[in-house]
């Protein structure tokens, strides 16, 4: 797919960048509309995140037969999905699938990365310029950059200094790695970490883990589908993506009425029993109405999760460093394992805790702390994302009066809704900050932001309308009121990739809208019918 022709210019109706599961269904609504798109996409095919993120174990944490498109009943119906949680390969070759089927390719320019666009006052255009040097101009531009796609290095002195092969989770190389034999480091123990290190350990000679801060996981109980449950729904499946669309996160849980401390110890103990049991990764945060809300609730359901970390890993120092006391269960995002754990108990695995000898610098033959030099053949950085602004402000975008994206975000992203931001006319954003985004099923998200975008075009074609600009002080409204429900709820308390913490200078803001998919849908919904309430139109 790798991309041969020569640099292309020319006018068409949208821009869409980025072509995994965003861009994909943006190109197959504009092209039902009757409209002209070029996609522009860095990667050499469609998938985006999956397309990336091959590491050993990579996997998805929404059960499969819910993270999947709801847009083509007969789509649902014939694709077969083989386990409860799918793996990566397994994604990627849904993408595939839905990307051979609606013929999606043929709009899209591979190995190209969008440089700048700029907004063309005059012409009321968007100019995109791509690093094949690739000029296009279009009335819309649609940013379908994935929320988690901007990889972070980290930031440890020298890090160039070591001599062996390293890799990135985020961008692994397609043919594999084997790691037989060898002595490797894996530094970094969220969802990415916490998948790989199992596998990892399987086959290295020796593996020693880095870890900064602790994480809670819940073990997936992954395993193949039932074919009885998978026809069930299939029977039901239009009345379940209706329950998805209205939902809390995207998935049909049931959430609890009750408080955590109406209930006796051991009945609460009953309910986290049976979650863990299903592994259903979200049940935790939903098993009293007060977790995220109340500290001493969420207190109850850390103690629960840290004793399960207890009763599984054999070494009782190991296992204290394991466990999370620093923030809430759920202020960073909760990871979804499979023998995470367990693999500490392996005689082959050491854990190595940064907090009381953090790493001083990378050097040729390893990783020296301040107590040790570690030496190692290979290092595995599973160190995370610049979530969310990161994919959105890499490029160069200037709106009206030349003002830069950076400029207007420099204090941390201004949306209203999440699709939009003021001074960027025409230029819609999907699962940006200021909308659920990664606290949800991105793929429920992902369809309304499409969905909504659009309406939005055809209703301006409708009315011969050239431009679409959100109003500053809907903006401020709506960013006032993202973060009053934040800060209702514990999800700000850690130092998590959802405020930004993670990235050195980063403005710490918290950006997914949190009052749930079916709340934030009616808003929309709602936005619009109100022929589109704080937006100017010219
Ligand atoms: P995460 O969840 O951001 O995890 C990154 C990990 O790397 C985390 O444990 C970090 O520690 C650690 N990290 C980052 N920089 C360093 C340095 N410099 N030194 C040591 N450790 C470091 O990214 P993932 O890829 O695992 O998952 C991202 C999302 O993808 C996930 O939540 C799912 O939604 C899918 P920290 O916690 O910052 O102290």
């Amino acid at each position: 797919m790798t991309r041969t022709s020569l640099a292309e210019t020319g006018s068409t109706d949208v821009i869409v960048i980025g072509a995994g599961f965003a861009g994909l269904y943006m190109h197959h609504r504009l092209r039902e509309m009757g409209l002209n798109a070029v996609g522009i996409e860095a990667a050499d095919d469609v998938g985006g995140t999956w397309w990336w993120n091959r590491y050993p174990g990579a996997r998805c944490d929404i059960r499969s037969l819910d993270y999947s498109y709801s847009f083509d009943p007969e789509l649902e119906q014939d694709w077969d999905w083989s386990e409860k949680y799918a793996t990566q390969p397994e994604i990627l070759s849904y993408a595939n699938h839905v990307a051979e089927r609606f013929d999606l390719r043929r709009d899209v320019r591979f190995s190209t990365r969008m440089t700048s666009a700029r907004w063309n006052e005059t012409t009321n255009e968007w100019v995109v310029e791509t690093d094949q040097g690739d000029r296009w101009t279009a009335q819309f531009l649609v940013m379908a950059v994935g929320a988690l796609s901007a990889a972070k290095q980290p930031e440890l002195a020298d890090i160039d200094s070591f001599a062996g092969p390293t890799y990135y989770t985020a961008s692994w190389p397609h043919e594999g790695v084997d790691f037989t034999g060898q002595r490797v480091a894996a530094i970094g123990t969220g969802s990415s970490g916490i998948q790989s290190i199992p596998l990892i350990a399987k086959q290295a000679d020796q593996l020693t883990v880095f870890q900064r801060t602790p994480n809670f996981a819940v073990p997936a109980q992954n395993g193949p589908l039932d074919p009885e449950v998978v026809a069930t729904l299939k029977r039901r499946y239009r009345e379940h993506r209706a329950e998805q669309r209205v939902s809390y996160g995207g998935v049909v849980n049931p959430s609890s009425e009750q408080s955590a401390h109406e209930v006796p110890a051991d009945e609460r103990t009953q309910r986290f029993d049976a979650i863990w049991e299903e592994g259903m990764l979200f049940g935790f945060l939903g098993s009293f109405n007060d977790v995220m809300i109340d500290p001493s609730a969420n207190a109850i359901v850390a103690d629960y999760l840290r004793d399960r970390i207890r009763s599984i890993v054999s070494d009782p120092a190991t296992a204290e460093a394991l466990c999370p006391t620093t923030y809430p269960v759920g202020a960073k995002r909760l990871c979804l394992d499979t023998d995470y754990f367990e693999t500490f108990n392996r005689s082959n695995v050491s854990l190595v805790d940064l907090q009381s000898t953090p790493i001083t610098r990378l050097v040729p033959s390893g990783i020296q702390t301040t107590e040790s030099l570690y030496e190692f053949d290979t290092i595995v950085f599973a160190t995370g994302f610049d979530a969310m602004t990161g994919p959105l402000l890499a490029p160069e975008i200037v709106g009206k009066d030349g003002e830069t994206l950076r400029d207007a975000w420099s204090a941390g992203p201004r949306t209203y809704l999440g699709l939009t931001t003021h001074g960027f006319p025409n230029m819609f954003m999907i699962t940006a900050p200021g909308s659920p985004s990664v606290m949800t099923n991105m793929l429920v998200s992902i369809e309304q932001h499409v969905e909504w975008s659009t309406e939005a075009i055809a209703w301006m074609a409708e009315r011969g309308v050239q431009q679409i600009d959100p109003d500053l002080e809907a903006q401020d409204a709506w960013v006032d009121h993202v973060n009053e429900v934040a800060n209702f709820t514990l999800f700000p308390k850690g130092n998590s990739w959802y405020l930004g913490a993670n990235v050195p200078g980063k403005p710490r803001v918290f950006m997914p809208y949190i009052a749930g998919v079916g709340p934030y849908r009616e808003i929309c919904d709602g936005v619009a019918n109100d022929n589109y309430r704080g937006f100017t139109f010219a």
